[in-house]
């Protein structure tokens, strides 16, 4: 039986639904600790051909837009939005993702906003310091935290290569001021250190293929990659259809577009054309957010 709030899902290919579906434990998990973590959400066999990619070309083809950190040590990340036929163009639209965000944004129909491939490479001090996604979006001008990020483990995270930490219950706070360390935008040094006083850090170590599910106020960091493997996570954001922008100038690809679902089965099935080659980035220097989001954030 249809249910008011299945009338807002996803609309293309709603009949498409997901054969590994959250469990309401899952669900109530996320909104407790404003994350949780599903093992095994990607088989193996659907992550190595991205492994395989990423250490053939570590520069995903050129894409990877460099930032230093505060102590002047570069991370490295390559964006996309547009959904093609690559590995990375079909993964943000497979029913298991599309389902599992909209169940954790109460029924709301979801679009993709951006994601990233996040390469540590071998040896690298570079960190990601604490932030939210949320400290961002807002100055994108998206009035409410209602996104949800996947971050899918394609090498093994640990804390010697870097994994992402998580505090606990911190979307609990609401939006945290950012203020710009090195060249990134972060959550509020001050505010944090009296943060991590109270709530617990969560160290997100995952096999490949683990996924995290997160809430876009639930502040993150990432560490150094102390090994001498690369790291690399696919991280997808996604948006509450509800909740475009409010102001799309520089940020057209940040524009509503219903999500196409693709079942769960098509990667397995072998139905890309390529892990990276055919896909569309953002070029470096090329702005991922809007102008407001980069200015607003030395006010
Ligand atoms: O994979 C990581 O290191 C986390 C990166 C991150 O926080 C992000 O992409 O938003
Ligand atoms: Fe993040």
């Amino acid at each position: 039986m249809m249910t008011d709030s299945t009338n807002t899902l996803s609309k293309l290919n709603s009949e498409v639904r997901t054969s590994r579906p959250l469990s309401s434990e899952q669900v109530a998990k996320y909104h407790e600790d404003g994350f949780i973590i599903v093992p095994g959400f990607f088989d193996l066999e659907e992550i190595e051909p991205v492994q395989k990619a990423c250490e053939e070309d570590p520069t995903i083809k050129g894409a990877e837009t460099n930032f230093a950190d505060s102590k002047g040590h570069s991370n490295q990340l390559a964006y996309w939005t547009e959904l093609g036929n690559s590995w990375l163009g079909v993964i943000p639209r497979l029913a298991r993702m599309i389902d599992a965000v909209e169940l954790l944004l109460g029924g709301k129909e979801c679009y993709h906003w951006h994601s990233k491939v996040v390469n540590k490479k071998p040896n690298s001090p570079g960190f990601i310091e604490w932030h939210q996604g949320y400290g961002s979006w807002y100055y994108d001008t998206c009035l409410f935290p209602d996104f949800v990020s996947a971050f899918i483990a394609v090498d093994e995270n640990t804390r010697e290569n870097g994994c992402v930490k998580i505090v606990k219950k911190s979307h609990l706070l609401g939006r945290i001021d950012h203020v710009l360390l090195g060249e990134a935008f972060n959550a509020d040094p001050v505010r944090m250190e009296k943060i991590l006083e109270k709530l617990e850090i969560f160290h997100a170590e995952m096999k490949p293929g683990d996924t995290i599910l997160m809430h876009a106020n639930t502040i993150h960091c990432s560490g150094a990659n102390l090994t001498n493997r690369s790291r690399t996570n696919i991280v997808c954001h996604y948006n509450s259809a509800s909740n475009e922008p409010v102001d799309l100038k520089n940020q057209e690809h940040h524009q509503y577009k219903p999500l196409k679902k693709l079942p769960d089965s098509w990667v397995l099935d072998g139905k890309y054309n390529s892990v990276f080659d055919t896909q569309e980035f953002v070029q470096p220097g090329e702005s991922y957010g809007s102008l407001i989001s980069r200015e607003g954030m030395n006010k």
